[in-house]
Formats: C-alpha cells, sequence, structure tokens
C-alpha cells in the first residue's frame, strides 16, 4: 500500500497559516515528520490558489525539497499552478488531480503527458458525484479512452473512486467499496488512490481513527493499492504495511457475511466490529456508533 500523506494542506488549523504566511519553517518539519511516519508521497494541498497560484505552488515544492526527497502529489485545482510545480519538482511527481469535468480533461491530460507525471483520475463528472458504483465505471472507461488516445498508458493513472463522509451517505461509502473491486478488470494496469479521511469527515475527532482504519481495510481487501491519509496514525500504518493480521482476517469475515458475537470480542476488536457494520450498512451510523 502506498501512502500519501495529508497534512501539508491549506484547510488545516495547525499548518494552514505557515502555508499562507509563506514561513518555511513549520512546512519543513511537517514534511520530516510526514517521512519519518513512513509517507511514500508528501500532498501539498495548495487548495484553488486562485491568487498567485504558481508562486505559492514553486514556493511549497522549493521548501518541502530542501527537507525530502519523498515524491510529491501536488494537490490543486489550479493548472496553472500544477504546471509551475512540474517544472521544479526534481523527482518523479503525481498530479492530484485531474477529473472528468468538460474543459478540464483534456487540458489537464496535456500536461501530464508534456511533463510524463503520473496523475490521479478523479471520478467527478460533468454533472457532478458519480451516483454509484455504475458510474463511476462508466466514468474511468471514458477517462481512459481519452488519456490513452492521448498517448497516456494506464501505468500513469491512479484512479479516485471519491470517498465520501459517512455521516452524509451511506450508500456513497458502499458504492467505493464495490467499484474497487471492479477496478482491475476495468482498468488493467492503473493504479488507484482515494482521500481515506474524507470517510470520517465531520464525526468526533477521537473516534476517526476508527472509521479510517477499518475503511482501509475495506478498501485494501478489495484491491486499492494507495490511499492519502493521516500517517500519524500509527496504527493505520501497521494496517497499510500488513502488521495487523488478526484485526484484517475479522473485518474480512464480517465482510464475507460471518455473523461474529461482538460480545465475545476484546473491546478493542469490538469497536473495529462495530465500525464495520456501521461502514457496510447493517447499522446506522450515528455519532455514538461504538456504544451501540
Ligand atoms: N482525493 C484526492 N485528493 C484529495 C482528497 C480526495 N485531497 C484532499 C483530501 N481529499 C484528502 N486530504 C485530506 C486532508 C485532511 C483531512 C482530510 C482529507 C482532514 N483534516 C482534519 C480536518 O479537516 O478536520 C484536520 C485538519 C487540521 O489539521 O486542522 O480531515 O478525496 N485525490
Amino acid at each position: 500500500m502506498i501512502l500519501i500523506a495529508e497534512s501539508l494542506n491549506i484547510m488545516s488549523q495547525t499548518i494552514g497559516p505557515a502555508l499562507k504566511g509563506r514561513d518555511p519553517k513549520p512546512v519543513q518539519e511537517m514534511a520530516k515528520k510526514e517521512a519519518e511516519a513512513g509517507a511514500d508521497y508528501i500532498d501539498l494541498n495548495i487548495g484553488p490558489a486562485r491568487k498567485e497560484g504558481e508562486a505559492f505552488m514553486e514556493w511549497v515544492i522549493k521548501t518541502v525539497q530542501e527537507v525530502t526527497d519523498k515524491p510529491l502529489s501536488l494537490d490543486t485545482t489550479n493548472l496553472s499552478a500544477m504546471e509551475a510545480g512540474l517544472k521544479v519538482c526534481r523527482n518523479k511527481t503525481l498530479m492530484n488531480s485531474i477529473s472528468l469535468q468538460p474543459n478540464r480533461m483534456e487540458p489537464g491530460l496535456k500536461i501530464a503527458r508534456q511533463y510524463n507525471s503520473d496523475l490521479i483520475g478523479l471520478l467527478w463528472g460533468a454533472e457532478g458525484m458519480p451516483r454509484d458504483a455504475n458510474e463511476r465505471a462508466l466514468h474511468t472507461v471514458d477517462f481512459l479512452l481519452k488519456a490513452n488516445e492521448m498517448g497516456i498508458p494506464n501505468e500513469n493513472i491512479w484512479i479516485d473512486p471519491i470517498v465520501t463522509p459517512i455521516s452524509v451517505e451511506i450508500n456513497q461509502v458502499k458504492a467505493c467499496v464495490e467499484f474497487t473491486a471492479m477496478l482491475a478488470e476495468i482498468a488493467p494496469g492503473c493504479k488507484s488512490t482515494c482521500g481515506l479521511s474524507n470517510v470520517s469527515n465531520g464525526t468526533p475527532a477521537n473516534l476517526r481513527p476508527y472509521l479510517n482504519r477499518t475503511y482501509l481495510i475495506m478498501l485494501m481487501r478489495n484491491g486499492m493499492q494507495s490511499a492519502i491519509v493521516d500517517v500519524f496514525d500509527t496504527e493505520l500504518v501497521k494496517i497499510a504495511r500488513g502488521e495487523k493480521p488478526e484485526l484484517v482476517s475479522l473485518v474480512h469475515r464480517m465482510m464475507d457475511g460471518e455473523q461474529v458475537d461482538i460480545t465475545r470480542l476484546s473491546p478493542e476488536e469490538a469497536k473495529y466490529a462495530r465500525t464495520v457494520r456501521v461502514l457496510t450498512g447493517a447499522s446506522l451510523y450515528s455519532h455514538s456508533w461504538l456504544e451501540v
């Protein structure tokens, strides 16, 4: 599992002000900590960056490259900031991301080819969010047709099915898992990735890790190859590295329909079992799902 560290993010309460204020020290400290925690890639999320996006992206990249050689994921919807970033990256790059929106897909793909960059194909279509697994599959086929036609091979493309918060829509949470299982057949050679922490957005902060970790196990089982994650969650990193086989087995058995007696599990395992139940839709999500 390829882990992309999510914390260098303009929206963040902690690091956002340093990014906006072009304060290099905290940004470099964060990048170093992410690398030490096990990040394979570092995501640099500068948001839409409407004002001076090019200079901003260049600054963030140069600042981070002074302290780490990890490959970078350039996270912005501003294509000229993206291009400016690709010019100054030393290592291989990941464009995060190119959606299927008309007027955005082609220019994005053109830049990806020009700079020979890997790219995330975000399954956001002309009508916005895909409604189910099948619509995700259709978007994937459309995206790959266009990319291949422009000379970009599947091997450079990481498909992102778009993870949505469980507090918003359980059917979308399920559709993502379902679609992930279909991907190898539809898109041979492609990689896959997702914004894992999206699933727990809007849920109590101390409980978010259970949703993130359990969902990661479910997605990995269906073939998810990478994820944008909180690498400071050490349990999550262990799961990604295959160091939690018993927990993984519990989640798999529940995914296969085994009726697990939660009262016979350890308190920690019971939390994961309850979380599987809400992520599969077997029980309804509420902010107190771990207690019911
Ligand atoms: N797909 C792709 N890229 C993405 C996403 C995706 N990039 C952005 C996002 N989604 C993934 N990154 C994050 C980063 C932070 C959080 C969630 C997803 C997050 N942060 C905490 C919060 O907002 O409460 C803490 C922030 C803070 O430090 O204050 O949840 O889906 N391709």
